[in-house]
């Protein structure tokens, strides 16, 4: 089958202010890049106080929500859209457990977390929420359709 006929998969990533200022921009990316996954929309932004609260709007009512909402615009953001098959549940693997002490050696909170608090980066839970957030966070043009064509293999 060829690439463009399995069902288009998206997942929204987003490396947090922790994961910026201690320079892992390049070391996460790596990881989805080296996986096979294909980067279709990439930008650093600082996050307003209005788009925190909407992405993060599941957890409005839970204790932790301000210092969430405190700590994702503290400092700049790099958001993602990544693409390829089974990506939403393949990165979800790849960053680890939302706990960091708990998430498994190899993942990127495994390896780099430091709290549940400063976890570092941040991936769609489901194909649909992957939907609602990628639409939040990035306009149209502003994700690059491509697949491709040089290095096949990837795929
Ligand atoms: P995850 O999907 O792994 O990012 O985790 P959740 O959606 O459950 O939580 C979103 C963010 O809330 C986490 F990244 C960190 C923060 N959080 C806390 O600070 N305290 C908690 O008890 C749970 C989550």
């Amino acid at each position: 089958m060829k690439y463009q006929e399995y069902p288009l998969e998206r997942t929204f990533l987003a490396i947090k202010p922790d994961g910026v200022q201690r320079k892992l921009v390049g070391e996460i990316i790596r990881r989805f890049e080296t996986k096979g996954f294909t980067l279709v929309g990439l930008k650093i932004l600082n996050v307003s106080r209005e788009l925190a609260e909407q992405h993060y709007d599941v957890h409005k009512e839970r204790p932790f929500f301000a210092g969430l909402v405190e700590f994702i615009t503290s400092g700049p953001v790099v958001a993602m859209v990544w693409e390829g098959e089974g990506v939403v549940s393949s990165a979800r693997k790849i960053i680890g457990a939302t706990n960091p002490l708990a998430a498994e050696p190899g993942t990127i909170r495994g390896d780099f977390g430091i709290n549940i608090g400063r976890n570092l980066i941040h991936g769609s839970d489901a194909i649909e929420t992957a939907q609602r957030e990628i639409a939040l966070w990035f306009k149209e043009e502003e994700i690059a359709n491509w697949e491709p064509t040089l290095m096949a293999w990837t795929r």
